[in-house]
């Protein structure tokens, strides 16, 4: 069994659709990241870096219990546990991980980022707004010129760099983004959307998910979360 310790946003939907895509039975674990749940001494055995999503696999390696934290990891950990996903070797299995790359590198931290000066920041700090809108725009960009040539991100098939990808493009309106300039990426997201275990993935803690809207953070959520000086 696989313990996947999560909350509802884009990180976590990558792995539970990742899960959901590879019929592997798993448990969820809430870490409620706007109750603190990520700085629990429990939890920091497995996810050092006070961030979810985390994973136990209890039937790990040689049989052994392993954790994985960091979504990126997760992925490849699940895709070379299931041989699905992410090719073995060859040219194909360097595209799947240049694109779970971007999104670890660029597109995460870039779009979590839009968003956070957007509508979380307490303050409107319109340097930050435009860098980060406009640079959430570049790589909606590279992927929408990718998306041109290929029905995938890593090329003919599906692979953990959409899963990567997909979870962040779903909620594109945060980082300032529509559709009219992307018609590529568009079209992916669509065939993707179709997919039941993405639908079933994206049903993770789905009754809690309002509560990660940022409008809808309470003050004490913010200050666990955003809190100036916190280590
Ligand atoms: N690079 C990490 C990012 C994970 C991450 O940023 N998780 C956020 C929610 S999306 C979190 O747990 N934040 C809690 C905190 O910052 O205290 C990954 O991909 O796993």
């Amino acid at each position: 069994m696989i313990v996947l310790h999560a909350w509802p946003t884009p990180n976590a939907h990558k792995v539970s659709i990742m899960l959901e895509e590879c019929a592997l039975p798993y448990r969820v674990q809430v870490v409620d990241i706007t109750a603190g749940d990520q700085f629990k001494p429990e939890f920091l055995k497995i996810g050092p870096n006070n961030r979810m999503p985390a994973i136990l696999d209890e039937d790990g390696p040689e049989g052994a219990p392993v954790s994985v934290f960091e979504s990126g990891a997760i992925l490849v950990y699940l895709a070379e546990k299931t041989g699905r996903f992410l090719p073995a070797s060859g040219a194909a299995r360097y595209a799947a991980l240049e694109w779970l790359m971007f999104q670890m590198a660029n597109l995460g931290p870039v779009c979590g980022n839009a968003h956070h000066f957007r509508d979380a920041a307490p303050e409107r700090v319109p340097y930050a707004i435009q860098r980060f809108t406009d640079e959430a725009a570049r790589l909606y960009g590279v992927m929408d010129r990718r998306l041109a040539g290929a029905p995938y991100l890593a090329g003919d098939d599906y692979s953990i760099a959409d899963m990567a990808c997909w979870p962040w493009v779903r909620v594109h309106r945060y980082h300032g983004q529509d559709w009219a300039p992307f018609p590529h990426v568009k079209a992916w997201f669509d065939r993707i959307a179709a997919r039941d275990a993405v639908q079933r993935g994206m049903a993770l803690l789905a009754d809690e998910r309002a509560r990660t809207r940022s409008e809808a953070l309470t003050e004490a959520a913010r200050a666990i979360l955003f809190g100036q000086g916190r280590r």
